[in-house]
């Protein structure tokens, strides 16, 4: 996750009538917005239904404004603590496998965040669209934006790019959201309690949220377009995770060949994508944190389970997350179970 308070806007930039306009509009929108208090020392905005940084907005509305799609690209959606690093380096070791060899794999020199380039991020990390227009086709990109901030353009039958988002139980989200607020708050500023972050979190109240109705934006895309959107849980892809490769790659249209199946790729995919191999890698391991970069690899693995929930929520913190989900969920055929 990112946020808006760890960069700087580069406003000297020399930007261009058009994204003088952008900046202009959010700098005029931001002020008019809702705000709640944010989980860390950010404050959230209430922009189009879902909870954003200042940050987030400023993404969304550069990609409205700037952004071009391509019929190739490939975007790796998720609400925040969901699985976006396993599913960057899963798509990513997809889509690659005849381009590395897998002990000399780039997963095993590189956090999938700096393989997988995050549109909110680049789009305006020079203040522009030019270093996600550089990419080679097909682009390989990744957001935390919910379904209904995408323009048209992306959303609609007619734009062939295509999205696998991955979603996890609330209950493991909002444990893991905790802890990675908690890591992330300045020395000296006093820990977020879990009561705290259950409150904010169960009344949607979340980056990017609430989480069931980004949850429930791409579901539904799935349904309408399946060819379009690919909706995998966490749990499942712990449980099967041999099933849900082939199924992302069938998706993405670039299934394992019989040949491939005996040589096992699958299998190695699945292995090098996995907690215990990605957290054990000195490019994962270690604690970089700094000014410029206030987050590090490290920060992104914890546990890695399904169902640690039970460790940290109350049974009444359980019941009212599950009643909420059941409730948001009833008649759309989607359920966690
Ligand atoms: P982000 O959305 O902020 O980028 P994201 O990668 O979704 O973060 O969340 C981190 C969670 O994914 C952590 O969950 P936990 O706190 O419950 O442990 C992290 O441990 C887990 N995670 C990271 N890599 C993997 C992986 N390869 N397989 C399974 N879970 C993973």
């Amino acid at each position: 996750m990112e946020n808006s308070n760890f960069f700087a806007i580069e406003k000297e930039l020399k930007l261009d009538e058009g994204y003088q306009k952008t900046y202009k509009n959010v700098d005029e929108l931001l002020p008019t917005l809702p705000r709640s208090k944010g989980w860390w020392l950010d404050q959230l905005l209430q922009y189009q239904g879902f909870w954003l940084s200042t940050y987030g907005i400023r993404g969304s509305m550069l990609i409205d404004d700037h952004f071009n799609p391509r019929p190739t690209d490939l975007i790796v959606a998720t609400s925040p603590k969901c699985g976006t690093t396993w599913l960057r380096a899963l798509v990513f070791s997809i889509i690659n496998r005849n381009s590395f060899d897998f002990s000399d794999h780039p997963l095993r020199k590189a956090n999938p965040r700096d393989l997988v380039h995050f549109l909110e991020a680049h789009i305006r990390g020079d203040g522009s669209t030019a270093s996600i227009d550089g990419l080679p086709s097909p682009r390989l990109l990744s957001t935390h934006l919910p379904y209904s901030l995408f323009p048209e353009c992306m959303t609609d039958d007619t734009s062939a790019c295509r999205f696998v988002y991955i979603c996890r139980d609330p209950k493991d989200v909002l444990v893991s959201k905790w802890h990675f607020a908690n890591k992330l708050r300045p020395k000296g500023v006093p820990p977020l309690s879990l009561e705290e972050a259950f409150d904010l979190f169960s009344k949607g109240v979340s980056h990017y949220g609430p989480f069931w109705d980004h949850v429930l934006g791409y579901w539904k895309a799935s349904l309408e377009s399946p060819k379009k959107v690919l909706c995998l849980k966490y749990e499942d892809v712990k449980k099967e995770p041999l099933g849900c490769v082939r199924k992302v790659a069938n998706f993405l249209g670039v299934p394992f060949t019989p040949e491939e199946e005996n040589k096992e790729i699958v299998e190695e995919i699945v292995k090098l994508c996995s907690f215990e191999h990605m957290s054990s890698q000195d490019v994962n391991k270690s604690d970089t944190r700094s000014q410029e970069k206030p987050i590090s690899n490290s920060d992104f693995f914890r546990k890695g389970e399904a169902g640690d929930w039970v460790n940290h929520l109350s049974p009444q913190m359980s019941e009212i997350l599950d009643q909420i989900t059941e409730q948001k969920f009833q008649g759309t055929g989607f359920s966690f179970h």
